[in-house]
């Protein structure tokens, strides 16, 4: 192994954050070297409880977390939380909110909290967000919690690294509890009613149930629903209880294993796709591309041989 990149990783592995921003910074913006650190960090990943949390915005996902964190922390746990937020660019928002409202952990080396970027991310997000979260699993953190807005299929994407998924919804969403439904039977473990102390907690809950009365789990999980007010820090430790007892029937039903290879094989599909069209991509020059759909467009060219041309050019190198 390249001695610097040994080095790095001796350096985040021993706590530095400084190095661990930076092993970050460089998985993030793909950073030339990047994929040597990440090969090399790999063994030392799988070890961390990744935890996905996702909901609409302003759910109170980030004061959950937060609420977590602390409870965590007491149980002397180390922290790497990684917030998804695209409704937020670093500059602004609940971002930054985020940021001032957690920033009594800055001084605790326990918690690590990034931020990414999603515009703009090369590669794609869920890609990116999954890179991110091995190398906090490899610094020896326990617990990953990654914080995205939403449930569409990029949640969908990114919630799939993760080994327990806790969708957070409100009273009042009116239809949108039907709206998200698709995404949120397939993905949640466990369902957290936020903000119950508004009315319309139970209606939400009775949506839950009969949602859930029509989609079987193939694991035989009913994912349970926990009502919060996490501006209080209400119903924290029985969302805890309630996560703590899903991994535990993960291990004793022995199905951590069986979803980290479903998960890896969703994962695995997509790191070749990307790799593909990169070596189709270096196949073309510049200004190719738009070259060829220009005859394509005027039927010039048929795009079947085309791609046909190009893909077996990329198997020759
Ligand atoms: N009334 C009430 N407000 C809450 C509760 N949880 C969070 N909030 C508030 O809702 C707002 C959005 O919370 P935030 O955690 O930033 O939501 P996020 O966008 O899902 O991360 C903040 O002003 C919180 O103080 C709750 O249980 N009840
Ligand atoms: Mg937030």
């Amino acid at each position: 192994m390249n001695p610097d990149i040994a080095r790095w990783i001796d350096q985040l592995r021993s706590g530095d954050a400084r190095a661990l921003a930076r092993a970050i910074s460089a998985v993030e913006n793909r950073e030339l070297g990047s994929s040597d650190l990440l090969k090399a960090l790999f063994p030392h990943s799988g070890k961390a409880r990744i935890i996905g949390l996702t909901g609409p915005p302003g759910a109170g996902k980030s004061t959950l977390v937060d609420h977590l964190a602390r409870l965590y922390r007491k149980e002397n746990r180390t922290i790497g939380i990684i917030a998804v937020d695209p409704t937020s660019p670093y500059t602004g928002g609940a971002i930054l909110g985020d940021r001032i409202r957690m920033q009594e952990h800055f001084s605790d080396p326990g918690i690590y909290i990034r931020s990414m970027a999603t515009r703009g991310s090369l590669g794609g997000l869920a890609r990116t967000t999954a890179d991110v979260a091995t190398v906090l699993d490899a610094s020896g953190r326990d617990l990953v919690m990654i914080e995205t807005v939403g449930v569409g299929q990029d949640e969908v994407d990114i919630v799939r690294l993760a080994d327990v998924t806790v969708v957070i919804l409100v009273p009042g969403m009116g239809d949108d509890v039907q709206t998200i439904k698709a995404g949120i039977m397939e993905i949640a473990d466990i369902f957290v009613i936020n903000k119950s102390d508004h009315d319309g907690a139970e209606r939400v809950e009775r949506e839950i149930r009969a949602l859930q009365s029509l989609a079987v789990r193939n694991d035989g999980w009913t994912p349970p629903i926990v009502k919060t007010v996490a501006s209080e820090g209400g119903g924290v430790k029985e969302l805890a209880a309630a996560i703590a007892e899903y991994e535990s029937y993960l291990q004793k039903e022995n199905l951590a294993l069986k979803k980290s290879a479903e998960n890896w094989q969703e994962r695995l599909v997509e790191m070749l796709r990307d790799a593909m069209l990169e070596k189709s991509r270096q196949q073309l020059g510049d200004g190719d591309l738009a070259r060829y759909a220009a005859e394509v467009a005027e039927h010039k060219r048929d795009p079947y041989s085309l791609v046909e041309e190009i893909s077996a050019r990329v198997g020759k190198n």
